[in-house]
């Protein structure tokens, strides 16, 4: 077996994927790569090689001397920060996941991981449970990058048997990293501010439904996906992954049953439009049917979770780690 390589592991979910894959198959077994060191402690305990995602020689010197299996490419700028440098976050969305098709099509790597998201939908698509197949009209230069990299790699599937496989992520929401540059961040500062003793300040309106998962799902689906038999996976473009769906008006009443006192000052930004445009909830019926997913934590096992997961972490000092 050989090892399972993080590429963009110093990021919000690579520190959560480098955990879940270091609980799964051994620290030995995992490699991480970023241009940043890891901010995380476990991240010592497995081989970290600084590497550029957009140089291909790079990417291609770690294959070259390292026995790797499956390549999980999370590199990206996310929705809101994009929208700032809109050509800046198209070549880091898409020059890097090119890299990793060209190099598994060269026969490098077995299996590609690569991260799409519920920002491949525009208005257009219906709003609740929207389909797998709903017309991809995205309205942030973040979403076109994840509509156009999901035609890529169905294209490198089904050109050249590159055996990519693709998650359409929801907002995500752990404790142990923060996330930066996303629409759907409001939800994870908000755990922080109640946990904190301090009001949250929303960017959404308080009625903004928007689909979220617990890190904790969000790690496991990626691996269960990624474990799957190649035959059992029909989907080459990116998978629709339904975890809970909340407002900020219903978290703050689910955070405020658990933390007296906590509250919301609400001042929509332009981050507001963006969420405007995504739907409200997925229809993930496919990735239930090929590979037996299932969310485990709905909206208030997520609230429960999380923050006894910040409270835990507290106790025994382990900061945060901020993006
Ligand atoms: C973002 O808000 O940009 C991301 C996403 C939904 O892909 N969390």
């Amino acid at each position: 077996m050989g090892k399972h390589l993080i590429v963009g592991a110093s990021g919000q979910l690579g520190i959560e994927l480098m955990l879940g894959l270091q609980q799964r198959y051994g620290v030995d077994a995992v490699l991480l790569s970023d241009v940043r060191p890891s901010p995380h402690p476990e991240a010592a305990k497995s081989m970290f090689i600084a590497a550029d995602a957009t140089d291909l020689d790079a990417q291609r010197a770690i294959l070259e001397g390292h026995d790797v299996e499956v390549v999980y490419n999370l590199v990206a700028m996310l929705s809101a920060k994009g929208e700032v440098n809109p050509m800046a976050a198209w070549s880091l969305n898409m020059d890097p996941l090119l890299h990793t098709l060209e190099l598994a099509r060269e026969g490098r790597v077995k299996r590609v991981f690569w991260p799409s998201s519920i920002a491949v939908f525009g208005a257009d698509a219906s709003k609740d449970g929207t389909p797998q197949n709903a017309a991809l009209l995205p309205t942030t230069i973040y979403g076109v990058s994840k509509a156009a990299g999901e035609l890529w790699c169905k294209y490198y599937h089904d050109k050249f048997g590159v055996d990519v496989r693709s998650i359409r992520y929801p907002g995500l929401i752990g404790f142990r990293s923060m996330p930066g540059g996303g629409t759907t961040d409001y939800a994870v500062d908000a755990f922080h501010c109640a946990q904190a003793g301090q009001p949250l300040t929303c960017y959404l309106d308080e009625n903004e439904r928007l689909p979220m998962m617990s890190m904790h799902d969000a790690v496991r689906g990626t691996m269960e996906l990624m474990e799957a038999p190649s035959e059992c996976i029909r989907i080459r473009t990116s998978y629709n992954l339904s975890g809970c769906d909340f407002t900020p008006c219903e978290l703050t009443r689910a955070l405020q049953q658990r933390v007296p006192g906590f509250d919301t000052v609400y001042a929509p930004d332009h981050r507001q439009e963006i969420a405007a445009s995504w739907p409200n909830s997925l229809d993930d019926s496919d990735a239930r049917r090929d590979w037996g997913w299932s969310p485990r934590h709905d909206f208030q096992g997520l609230v429960a979770h999380v923050l006894d997961g910040l409270t835990q972490q507290s106790r025994v000092d382990k900061p945060v780690v901020n993006m």
